[in-house]
C-alpha cells in the first residue's frame, strides 16, 4: 500500500461522470461508503468530495481475481478505480462504472469511531472529536463549501471595490475591545496577548493612506460563557476605508452581504438542497433600528431593559421575533461602545456606532471611528484605559490621521445566518470552545 501512483491518474470526480461519458474509461479516487455483495454480483459505492458513484462487479464480467480482490474491500478503504461507464438507470446519477482495475491505497480499521453514512444520529461532540470522519458526510461538508463561496464572494466583492488585503499581528501587546477577553501569553520575557481585533491595526492603516483595506484572519476572545454563538477563535472579516463615515461603511456591509448571499443562492445550489435550505436573497438597504426604538420594542414585549444596556440575551429574542432577516441597529449609546467609536455629532451621548442583525444573532459591529487624538486620548481615559499603553497606535493621530469608518463581521456567525445553523459549532473545522482545545 506504499505504491507509487504512476499510471493512477485521477480523471474525473464522481460527479462528473455522466450520461455522455457512456462506454468511456474513466479512473475515480475515493473511499468505499458502502459494500453490498450479492453472491454473484458486487456494488461498492464509492464516495469522493462531490458524490457517490457505484462500482459494479458481476462475477461473469470480471476476471476471478478481481472479484475476488474487490470482495475483500472494507468500508471506508482509500481506492483508486478504473473502467467503463455504462449506463444504469437505478444508480446514483443514471451511471456505474465496470472496473477493469482496483487499486487498494489504503485501509481503514473497523469499527468507525463514528458512521459516514450519517444513518446512526450522533451528538455534536462526538462528531467533533472525530472531525475528519464528520466531513465525511455530505451534509456537514456542503457548510464548508457554502463558508469558501463566501470569503471567495468577499473577496472578490472588495477587490472590485479597489480594497487592499491586508495581514496583521496577531500576537499583540494591548486589548482593543475592553480589557476581560484577552488571551495572555509569554513572548519571551514579557507578556503579551492573543489579538481580539486588528482594529488597532486597521485605524493605523488609515494613517499610511491606504484608503481601504479588509482583513479575514482570526480572532481570540477569552469568553468564560458556553454558548451556541460565541467561539474562542473566531474568523473576523475587517474592513477600515478612509474618509468616509458609519452610514457609508453600512451601505458597503449590506452590498458586500447581498452579494455574498446572491452568489451562495447562484453557485452552491447542490449544497443549499442537501442542507434542506431555501436561501431568500435579501433585499436591501436593510431596516435601520434606532437603540431608543430599540429600548422600546424590547420594554413592549416585557422584558425589562433600561436605556444606555446593552441588548441581553433575552432582548435579542423580542428582537429576532419583531424582526426577520438582516437590519441594523443604529444610535447606540456612546458610553457602552468601545473608546475608539466617534461620539455623534449633534449630540454626542449617542455614537456613530452600528450593529448589523441577522434575528437574534450579531452579525456585526462597525462605527465611524475618532480621527482627532485629543479627543481620542479623551474618550480612553474615560473608560478608564491608560493612554500611555497605547503610544504607538496613538502616534498614527498625531501626524495626519482622516475621518474613517468600517466594521468587522463574524464569518461562522454570517455563516449561520445563511444556512440557518442553531450552534456555531457547526460552522467552523475544528471549533475552539470553552472546554475544547483538541483536536
Ligand atoms: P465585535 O467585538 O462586536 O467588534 O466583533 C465583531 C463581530 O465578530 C464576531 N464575534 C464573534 N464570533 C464568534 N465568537 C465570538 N466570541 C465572537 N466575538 C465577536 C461577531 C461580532 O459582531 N473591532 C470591532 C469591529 C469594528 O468596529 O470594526 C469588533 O471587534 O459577529
Amino acid at each position: 500500500m506504499t505504491d507509487s501512483l504512476e499510471n493512477w491518474r485521477r480523471t474525473h470526480y464522481s460527479n462528473e461522470v455522466k450520461k455522455e461519458l457512456k462506454g468511456e474509461k474513466v479512473l475515480l479516487m475515493g473511499w468505499i461508503h458502502e459494500m453490498r455483495d450479492l453472491g454473484g454480483i458486487i456494488f461498492v459505492l464509492l464516495r469522493d468530495r462531490d458524490g457517490i458513484i457505484q462500482i459494479t462487479v458481476p462475477s461473469k464480467k470480471v476476471s476471478p481475481e478481481l472479484f475476488e480482490e474487490i470482495k475483500k474491500l472494507k468500508k471506508e478503504a482509500v481506492i483508486a478505480v478504473k473502467g467503463d461507464v455504462q449506463e444504469s438507470p437505478k444508480a446514483p446519477n443514471g451511471v456505474e462504472i465496470i472496473p477493469e482495475e482496483i487499486k487498494l491505497l489504503n485501509e481503514s480499521e473497523l469499527p468507525l469511531p463514528l458512521d459516514t453514512t450519517g444513518n446512526t444520529h450522533a451528538e455534536i461532540d462526538t462528531r467533533l472529536d472525530s472531525r475528519f470522519l464528520d466531513l465525511r458526510k455530505f451534509d456537514v461538508s456542503a457548510i464548508f463549501k457554502i463558508k469558501s463561496r463566501i470569503f471567495h464572494s468577499i473577496r472578490k466583492f472588495l477587490n472590485e471595490r479597489g480594497y487592499i488585503e491586508i495581514n496583521t499581528p496577531k500576537l499583540v501587546a494591548s486589548a482593543t475591545e475592553g480589557g476581560t477577553e484577552l488571551f495572555p501569553i509569554t513572548y519571551f520575557e514579557r507578556e503579551a496577548f492573543l489579538g481580539q481585533s486588528p482594529q488597532l491595526y486597521k485605524q493605523m492603516m488609515m494613517a499610511s493612506g491606504f484608503d481601504k483595506v479588509f482583513e479575514i484572519a482570526p480572532i481570540f476572545r477569552a469568553e468564560e460563557h458556553d454558548t451556541l454563538r460565541h467561539l474562542n477563535e473566531a474568523t473576523s472579516i475587517d474592513l477600515e476605508t478612509a474618509f468616509t463615515d458609519h452610514e457609508d461603511s453600512m451601505k458597503i456591509l449590506e452590498e458586500l452581504i447581498h452579494r455574498a448571499i446572491q452568489d451562495v443562492a447562484d453557485e452552491c445550489k447542490e449544497e443549499l438542497e442537501t442542507l434542506g435550505v431555501d436561501l431568500k436573497v435579501p433585499e436591501i438597504p436593510f431596516p435601520r433600528v434606532d437603540y431608543d426604538e430599540v429600548v422600546e420594542i424590547v420594554n413592549s414585549k416585557g422584558v425589562l431593559m433600561r436605556y444606555g444596556e446593552d441588548l441581553s440575551r433575552a432582548a435579542e429574542k423580542v428582537m429576532g421575533e419583531v424582526m426577520d432577516g438582516y437590519y441594523f441597529i443604529t444610535g447606540w449609546p456612546t458610553a457602552i461602545k468601545p473608546f475608539y467609536v466617534m461620539p455623534g455629532f449633534e449630540n454626542p451621548e449617542k455614537s456613530c456606532a452600528f450593529d448589523l442583525m441577522y434575528r437574534d444573532l450579531e452579525i456585526s459591529s462597525g462605527a465611524m471611528r475618532i480621527h482627532s487624538y485629543d479627543l481620542l486620548v479623551q474618550q480612553m481615559k474615560e473608560k478608564g484605559l491608560n493612554p500611555a499603553s497605547f503610544e504607538r497606535y496613538l502616534q498614527a493621530f498625531k501626524y495626519g490621521m482622516p475621518p474613517h469608518s468600517g466594521w468587522g463581521v463574524g464569518a461562522e456567525r454570517l455563516t449561520m445566518s445563511v444556512i440557518g445553523a442553531k450552534n456555531i459549532r457547526e460552522t467552523v473545522l475544528f471549533p475552539r470552545d470553552r472546554r475544547r482545545l483538541t483536536p
